[in-house]
C-alpha cells in the first residue's frame, strides 16, 4: 500500500513538471527548445526528429482538400514530401514562384491553408521577400499559415517571425548544430494556438529527437554567431574568386552584387550563409571531374557543417525533382552547389582552383 501510495505521488510529481514521457517533454529538449525561441525572437518552439519531420508536423495542421502553395525552388525531400506524400492524402498542391509577389496572389485559392517559403532556395539561391509574402497570404486569408524554411540563413542571419511569418522552421542537422553529428528539426512559433496544435502533433505523432541529440545541437548553438560569420566570410572570398574566374560560368550567392536580389537579401538578412552555387563553363563531365578532383571539399550532400562540402544538386539532392521542372529552375548537368565550411580561405581557394584545373586543363 504505501510502495503504491508512493508511486502514485511520484507519478503525479513528474506530470506537473510535465516529464512524464520523454516523448512528450524532458529537461534536455525543453532547454534546446527555449533557447531556439530566444534565437527566433519566438514565445516557442519544437524540437523535432528531423528538418522533414518538421515539415510533416506542420502539414498535419491540414486536413484532405486543404491548399498548400509551396515556392518553386526547395529541398529536394521539401518537394517530394509536398508532391508525393501530401498531394496522395487529398492536400491540394501548387507550385509557384514566391520570388514574384504577383504569381503567389494568383496562386493563392480559396482553400490555400499553407504557403511554404525558403530562402534562399536550395539550390538556385533565389531570394524571397519573406515580408512582402506574408502580406499577400494574409490580406487573401489571415488564418493561412506562412511557413518560412530558414534552414540556410539560420537564426543569426535572418529573423522571419519578425518579418510576419506565422513558423520559422529548420534542418537543424545544419548551420544550427554545425557539426554534422546531428539530424534534427526546429519548428518557432508565436501564435499560441499554433502552438497547442503543433505539441499535440509533436507528441501524437511521435517524430521527437533524442534527449542526447538536443543535447549536441544546444552546444551547437554556443558558437553560431562565430561559425556564421565566418561562413560569411569564407563564401564570398570563395565566390569572388570564382567569379572571376574564366572556367566559369555564372556563381549565384546573395552576398555579391551581381545577385539579381543583392538588394533585398540586405534588407531582409544581416548575413550569408556559406552557401554557393556555380555553374561550371561546359557539359557533365566537367562538373563531374571537377567534383571528383576536390581533395578539402568532401563530395557529400548535406551543408551547414564546419567542413567544406561539394555536391552535384541534378545527380544527388535534387535527383528526385521532375527533370522538367528541374530544368525549369536551372539545376542543369553543370550546377555546382558549395557548402563552404570553416578552413582558412586561402585553402578553400586553391583547391576550387586546383579541382577548375583538372576539369580544364590547359591546352599545350
Ligand atoms: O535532412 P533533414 O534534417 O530532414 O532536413 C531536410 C531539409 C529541409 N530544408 C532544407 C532547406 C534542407 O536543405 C533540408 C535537407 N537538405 C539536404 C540534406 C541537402 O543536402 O540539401
Amino acid at each position: 500500500m504505501t510502495i503504491c501510495y508512493g508511486l502514485q505521488w511520484e507519478f503525479h510529481l513528474r506530470r506537473k513538471m510535465g516529464f512524464e514521457y520523454s516523448r512528450s517533454g524532458n529537461p534536455t529538449r525543453n532547454c534546446l527548445e527555449r533557447a531556439v525561441a530566444a534565437l527566433d525572437g519566438a514565445q516557442h518552439c519544437m524540437a523535432l526528429a528531423s528538418g522533414l519531420a518538421a515539415t510533416m508536423t506542420i502539414t498535419h495542421l491540414l486536413k484532405a482538400g486543404d491548399g498548400i502553395v509551396c515556392m518553386n525552388d526547395v529541398y529536394g525531400g521539401t518537394n517530394r514530401y509536398f508532391r508525393r506524400i501530401a498531394s496522395e492524402i487529398g492536400m491540394d498542391v501548387s507550385f509557384a514562384d514566391c520570388t514574384k509577389p504577383e504569381v503567389l496572389k494568383s496562386a493563392l485559392k480559396p482553400n490555400t491553408k499553407l504557403v511554404w517559403i525558403e530562402t534562399p532556395t536550395n539550390p538556385t539561391m533565389k531570394v524571397v521577400d519573406i515580408k512582402a509574402c506574408a502580406e499577400i497570404a494574409h490580406q487573401h486569408n489571415k488564418d493561412i499559415v506562412v511557413v518560412v524554411d530558414n534552414t540556410f540563413m539560420s537564426a543569426f542571419f535572418q529573423r522571419p517571425l519578425a518579418l510576419g511569418a506565422d513558423i520559422c522552421m529548420y534542418s537543424a542537422t545544419k548551420y544550427m548544430n554545425g557539426h554534422s553529428d546531428v539530424v534534427m528539426g526546429l519548428v518557432s512559433v508565436n501564435r499560441e494556438d499554433l502552438y497547442d496544435r503543433l505539441k499535440f502533433l509533436q507528441n501524437a505523432l511521435g517524430p521527437v529527437p533524442s534527449p542526447f541529440d538536443c543535447y549536441l545541437c544546444n552546444r551547437g548553438l554556443k558558437t553560431l554567431h562565430l561559425r556564421m560569420r565566418q561562413h560569411f566570410k569564407n563564401a564570398l572570398a570563395a565566390a569572388k574568386f570564382l567569379e572571376a574566374d574564366p572556367r566559369v560560368d555564372r556563381v549565384i550567392f546573395p552576398g555579391l552584387p551581381s545577385h539579381p536580389q543583392h538588394e533585398l537579401m540586405k534588407r531582409q538578412c544581416t548575413g550569408c550563409p556559406g552557401m554557393i552555387t556555380f555553374y561550371i563553363k561546359g557539359k557533365l563531365e566537367h562538373a563531374t571531374t571537377f567534383l571528383s578532383n576536390l581533395k578539402l571539399f568532401a563530395l557529400a550532400e548535406s551543408l551547414g557543417g564546419y567542413e567544406s562540402l561539394a555536391e552535384h544538386p541534378a545527380i544527388m539532392t535534387h535527383a528526385s525533382v521532375p527533370e522538367e521542372e528541374r530544368v525549369v529552375l536551372g539545376i542543369s548537368d553543370t550546377l555546382i552547389r558549395l557548402s563552404v565550411g570553416l578552413e582558412e580561405e586561402q585553402d578553400i581557394i586553391d583547391d576550387l582552383d586546383q579541382a577548375l584545373a583538372a576539369a580544364h586543363p590547359k591546352k599545350k
